[in-house]
């Protein structure tokens, strides 16, 4: 519950807002009421949808004052990574859709151009903010405007390098822009790295609020630190620290900040969770959430049916590390989502957060790696296109083996066309000397991480889905697999099947599926993209009248190079149709992974229709697709 207002009173200050031009009609001293019923509705909301509920819960009075003194949607707000703006959709015309966040055709869990005019950026990858505002700053300038732009940024956020490339950008062009520094001492996890220590340091001068009225009556844009901060040095003035959830003091240090020329950093010091006892009081500040039941902050969680891939990844990780001490793991501020908590907990030296820092990630891995280490990166499919850049130039080029543990690779439900995992096949299959490995389930995911854990003759890379496994039994000890080998699971004479990855399932039920139509189907599961397994593609090929692959990810990738294959052995003709299934070429909205999946054509119902139609037999699809939905 909301601090302070008894629930009579919820919505006497909310219900007469539905655009920020009706909150600016308002009186100042409203506005604390106004963020406790803002607060209100956020969670009540995301107790429906699940969502990021502690970001948003921490920048509600934030979000009041900066609609109350900007004037939206001619001045910019960019918020970074964005999944702390809740409250200003609330406050931006999407009051009454709140309880459809993340959910399908709902709203997006994040800022979308396409959502609404006070959105001007969308986000959700982290720290881009500061980028995206210095350009909107400079293209007002040419426009000859006059508009504010105002960047929203996190202390986690903070730590990654394209913040500071646009700081160092921010501080060099003098525009006038705003920098928000939210700083709630927190990450997903607990903040890493000696910026977050630095930052400790500067919110320690925050004075008293009498002293804090003083400087701000005084001066408009006080420092309360001794010292120029590292912030006036690079350019950009500091002012703070300042109390976030205090909103008349937001106010009056957002109007100065409003009409400052040049750029301004202000550093307003926040609690993530804030005003909801059970975020207040759990260690991720109800970062992210299922759904939850208000009165005591239980959350919805079905019991798991099957161990989840990141926490079998981290078990295997484990059991490799046991047997050898040169098995190192970094996260870039995920350590809890990618399972490697407990990693670091059994082998405290050997695990490195290195805060939102893909790219320092990846050229770190390759550092130790060149030192005869045996770096696993544990990144998500949609985070480590962030480095991209050094896995060819530091990585692959020089042929160091860094193990690239990519999870979340598929589709990943309510975050979104943000956080698809759909690319990563596509874009390391095209690097020279890259060996790339999907587990078809749980058990061949536990080989994977031993046969990259054995792999030193260059970048290995071991890709795995969000979510529960298949509920398959788990090998006590990974084996390791022979590279470039698939492995044929079941055969058929008509229709082969050549899984990539965990859709494997799907490739075993659709072959039912066609069985108990009369139609015979191979099902094999190619385990690499690269090197492919070219005999395997030959057998099938020669064998069948028809080969599908089967991959839940973008064009380009494990299909391409099945396609590669067929061409380089000169069997793209004469040979079995090729029928290559994977992700849409479009970018997939947020909604449930199965319901994505189906849509995608990626589910046993969807295998089938698509060798129906390749086969030319007309069968009554729909039911076939409806049969199929159930069945999965
Ligand atoms: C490039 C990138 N890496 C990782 C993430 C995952 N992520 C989402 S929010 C977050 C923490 C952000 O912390 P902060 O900026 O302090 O915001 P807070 O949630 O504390 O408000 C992380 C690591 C991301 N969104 N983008």
């Amino acid at each position: 519950m909301a601090e302070g207002h008894a629930p009579m009173k919820q919505t006497d200050f909310l219900s007469r807002i539905d655009m920020p031009a009706d909150l600016r009609r308002m009186a100042q001293q409203d506005l604390p009421h106004v963020s406790d019923e803002v607060r209100q509705a956020v969670i009540e909301a995301v107790s429906q949808t699940g969502g990021h509920l502690g970001a948003g819960l921490g920048v509600v009075e934030l979000t009041v004052a900066l609609h109350y003194v900007f004037n939206t949607p001619d001045d910019k707000f960019i918020w970074d990574v964005s999944h702390q703006c809740y409250p200003h959709k609330a406050l931006t015309g999407r009051k009454s859709r709140l309880n459809t966040l993340r959910t399908g055709g709902g709203l997006s869990g994040f800022t979308s151009r396409a959502e609404s005019e006070f959105d001007p950026f969308g986000a959700a990858h982290s720290s881009t903010a500061i980028s995206a505002a210095l350009g909107f700053a400079a293209g007002r300038d040419f426009m000859k405007r006059d508009n504010q732009v105002v960047a929203i940024v996190g202390d986690g956020a903070m730590s990654a390098g394209m913040a500071f490339e646009g700081l160092n950008n921010v501080g060099s062009e003098k525009r006038r822009m705003v920098i928000i520094l939210n700083d709630n001492h927190m990450s997903i996890a607990p903040p890493a790295g000696a910026l977050s220590h630095y930052l400790t340091e500067l919110r320690g001068f925050m004075p008293d609020e009498a002293t804090r009225d003083k400087g701000i009556a005084d001066e408009g844009l006080p420092s309360f630190v001794d010292q120029p901060t590292m912030f006036d040095d690079l350019g950009v003035p500091y002012a703070g620290p300042f109390d976030g959830h205090d909103v008349d003091e937001m106010v009056r240090v957002l109007t100065a900040a409003r009409d400052h020329d040049g750029p301004i950093l202000l550093h307003v010091i926040t609690r993530k969770g804030k005003g909801y006892g059970p975020a207040e009081a759990s260690a991720d500040c109800y970062h992210g959430v299922s759904k939850f039941n208000i009165a005591d902050g239980k959350q919805a969680k079905a019991a798991p049916a099957a161990p989840n891939y990141a926490k079998v990844f981290a078990d295997a990780l484990i059991s490799e590390a046991e047997r050898d001490e040169r098995v190192v793991a970094v996260s870039p501020a995920m350590p809890d989502g990618s399972g490697l908590t407990k990693f670091g907990e059994m082998f405290p030296d050997r695990h490195f957060d290195v805060a939102i820092a893909e790219q320092h990630c990846v050229t770190f891995c390759a550092g130790m790696a060149a030192e005869g280490m045996r770096p696993f990166a544990a990144v998500y499919s949609t985070f480590l296109q962030r480095g991209y850049d050094q896995v060819i130039h530091d990585v692959a080029i020089q042929k160091l083996p860094v193990r690239f543990a990519i999870d979340r690779a598929g589709m990943v439900g309510a975050d979104g066309v943000t956080h698809q995992g759909a690319y990563d096949v596509a874009f390391l299959g095209c690097v020279p000397g890259m060996t790339i490995m999907a587990a078809g389930n749980e058990a061949e995911l536990v080989d994977m991480v031993a046969t990259s854990a054995a792999f030193d003759e260059g970048p290995i890379a071991l890709r795995y889905p969000r979510g529960e496994g298949a509920g398959v039994e788990l090998p006590k000890q990974g084996r390791i697999l022979p590279i470039g080998k698939g492995v044929v699971l079941r055969e058929g004479t008509k229709v082969a099947i050549l899984s990539y990855g965990a859709r494997r399932h799907d490739a075993l039920a659709a072959a039912d599926k066609l069985a108990a139509m009369g139609l015979s189907a191979t099902v094999a599961d190619a385990r690499f993209a690269k090197p492919i397994d070219d005999d395997l593609v030959k057998q099938l090929a020669t064998n069948h009248e028809l080969l599908l692959s089967v991959e839940e990810g973008s064009i380009g990738g494990f299909s391409t190079l099945v396609y590669d294959s067929l061409a380089r052995q000169g069997l793209d003709t004469g040979h079995a149709r090729f029928v290559p299934v994977f992700m849409p070429d479009i970018f997939i909205d947020h909604d449930k992974p199965p319901v994505q999946v189906a849509a995608a054509g990626l589910d046993a119902a969807g295998i089938v229709v698509r060798v129906l139609d390749a086969l030319g037999i007309d069968e009554n699809r729909a039911a076939i697709a409806a049969a199929g939905a159930g069945a999965e």
